[in-house]
């Protein structure tokens, strides 16, 4: 595919090609560990992958290799700017915005896929969590450190994990703070499927490709229905919001609003009561 770059941030790239965008944490020498800044720009690509009607799929990964060789998705929060309440921006303000972006990655009506070569530790194991999809490379590493750094997620990274992997397993993970690999989260169901390092761009285009056959609604409202089995309120307020959509879409819904515009009773007789 060809891919054409977007826009000119400081620590991600951002492309797209036909159907699909790519975010890339763009940190190596850091092993893709984030700061703020990182979250902002992270935060406004998807934004625009959100409002782009021709993108269904996004692909999030990490640069790499860095130059001793080694591969990285993310390691998690840039622990050298780590202050007294959070991550510091350019300000100096203390920020925990990748809590803001997790939701943001979960609600995005569109299918976000992990592409994971190398390491994905603490939040950045998070980040690959609460995409939809988690393609791995056969070098990739996972893990939790937060007891280990003075840190923890208490968030998706707690619970949603513990939905996916089961409890005991979650617990192990984040008290032990060992690391996985690929094979090994594999067998445990947090990845989908496990490639080559060469093949893991063009593993996440096949699995993006396949997806974009399908129809668009039907995968918004199965991934907002995921998501609200999990999300309490906050997910069947999502779910809501594509019932709405929906029924937006509706001559039902359209000759409530015609009928007020032309200021005369709604008729809705026309209609039926389906079984
Ligand atoms: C990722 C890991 C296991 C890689 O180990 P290795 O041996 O391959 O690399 P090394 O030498 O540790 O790292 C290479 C360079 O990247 C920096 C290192 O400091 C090192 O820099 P130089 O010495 O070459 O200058 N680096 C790596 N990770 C970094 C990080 N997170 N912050 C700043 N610099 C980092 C190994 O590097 C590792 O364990 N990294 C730390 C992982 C970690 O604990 N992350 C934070 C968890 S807490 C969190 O993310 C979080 C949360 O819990 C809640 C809310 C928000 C965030």
């Amino acid at each position: 595919v060809h891919w054409r770059q977007v826009h000119n941030y400081t620590d991600i790239l951002y492309h797209k090609t036909t159907g699909i965008a790519k975010i890339t944490i763009n940190r190596p020498h850091k092993r893709n560990a984030f700061r703020p800044q990182t979250i902002v720009e992270m935060s406004q690509a998807f934004e625009d992958a959100r409002n782009d009607p021709t993108i269904g799929v996004v692909l999030l990964t990490g640069a790499g290799p860095h130059t001793d060789g080694k591969y990285a998705f993310c390691a998690g929060g840039d622990q050298s700017i780590r202050g007294e309440a959070g991550y510091l921006d350019e300000q100096g303000v203390a920020r925990l915005n990748v809590l803001d972006l997790q939701r943001q990655i979960r609600s995005l009506p569109k299918v976000v896929i992990a592409l994971v070569a190398g390491y994905a530790i603490g939040g950045g194991h998070v980040l690959h969590l609460v995409c939809d999809l988690t393609i791995a490379a056969e070098n990739a590493i996972f893990g939790q450190t937060g007891p280990k750094v003075g840190s923890f997620d208490a968030g998706f990274g707690a619970s949603y994990l513990a939905r996916i992997v089961g409890q005991k397993k979650a617990r192990e993970i984040w008290f032990l703070c060992r690391q996985y690999t690929a094979q090994e989260a594999l067998a445990m169901g947090l990845v989908n499927a496990v490639v080559p390092v060469e093949a893991l761009e063009a593993e996440g285009i096949r699995w993006a490709q396949e997806i974009l056959s399908k129809s668009p609604l039907a995968i918004r409202c199965l991934k907002a229905a995921f998501n609200a089995d999990c999300d309490g309120q906050a997910g069947l307020q999502e779910l809501a919001g594509n019932a709405t959509l929906l029924y937006y879409l509706t001559q039902e819904s359209a000759e409530g609003k015609t009928a007020f515009l032309e200021k005369r009773p709604p008729n809705f007789q026309q209609f039926p009561w389906r079984p």
